[in-house]
């Protein structure tokens, strides 16, 4: 097919990333759809109630699935964190920048165009929310394009998961991206905007995850404790639908929702039906 520069950045953006999109039929007559990317840290594809997963319950992700897109044949061009997360912001192989595997810290190219300067440049307000890892430390998500950046809380001593709120409360971290993901919907609403989240969540450790998530799984042993951390993850995507349902801007939004590698077996992750999973070598997850 052939495209415009722009165009085929755009394609290129899509079928980078993918486990399921919300789009809707009205979308296609909207000048500017909302964007909403969520990125999710080792998730596994067979983690999620629409692949089958029946021990974790993920319903506000299954109806993205049942009501949008599926990509069960996309890739992540490396597996982990960083490389991923590099080419989803470049909109292209990792390789194409020297980017052959984990190598974090190395730079990504200032002399083309980011996914969020992209949108910038097209009208969107830009924001991000959560993990980065992509460039160098001066390599921020100001830098690269993105015009607002949640500021991370101050987590609890010793805590992976647990943060100081505004209100110097503890809460959990994913649970405070998503009180973050509805004031940024709050803000923007009357304006198109791009929102990228990535968050901590489901990255080891998830040992932390607290009796009210993992009791709402059957998921055993270890096990028990990923399964609440995504269960936490569900409910922000519940969060995020609610806020958009709210101001009517649900019909105007692509949700993209996606693992940026396979599912982390020391955690007990699952990569079912599929073989392999971070770290393994040969990941051969859909
Ligand atoms: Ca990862």
């Amino acid at each position: 097919m052939k495209t415009t520069p722009t165009h085929s950045l755009l394609i290129t953006f899509l079928a980078l990333v993918g486990v399921c999109l919300f789009l809707p039929a009205s979308l296609a007559v909207a000048e500017k759809p909302n964007v909403v990317l969520i990125y999710i840290d080792d998730l596994g594809y067979g983690d999620l109630g629409c692949y089958d997963c029946n021990d974790i319950p993920t319903p506000h992700v299954d109806r993205l699935a049942d009501e949008g897109v599926r990509f069960t044949a996309s890739y992540i061009v490396n597996p982990p964190c960083c490389p991923s997360r590099c080419s989803l912001i470049m909109g292209q192989y990792g390789q194409r920048f020297g980017k052959y595997g984990m190598s974090r810290g190395l730079p990504i190219p200032e002399d083309r165009p980011t996914l969020a300067k992209f949108m910038g440049q097209n009208g969107y307000v830009t924001g991000q929310i959560g993990k980065w890892d992509i460039g160098t430390k001066a390599q921020g998500p100001l830098q690269v394009g993105f015009a607002e950046v949640a500021q991370k809380p101050p987590k609890k001593k010793g805590s992976k998961y647990f943060c100081t709120n505004e209100a110097g409360k503890t809460q959990w971290l994913t649970d405070y991206d998503g009180d973050n993901i509805v004031k940024f919907i709050e803000r923007h609403k009357a304006n198109p905007f791009f929102l990228y989240w990535s968050p901590e969540a489901v990255h080891s450790r998830n040992d932390e995850a607290p009796a009210s998530l993992t009791e709402r799984t059957t998921a055993k042993g270890k096990r028990s404790k990923l399964a609440g951390a995504i269960v936490s993850v569900d409910d922000q995507v519940g969060k995020l639908m609610k806020a958009l349902n709210k101001h009517g801007l649900r019909k105007n939004t692509l949700v993209i929702f996606s693992s940026d590698n396979g599912a982390n077996g020391s955690e007990d992750g699952s990569s079912a039906p599929y073989r392999g999973g971070k770290g393994s070598g040969t990941q051969q997850e859909g």
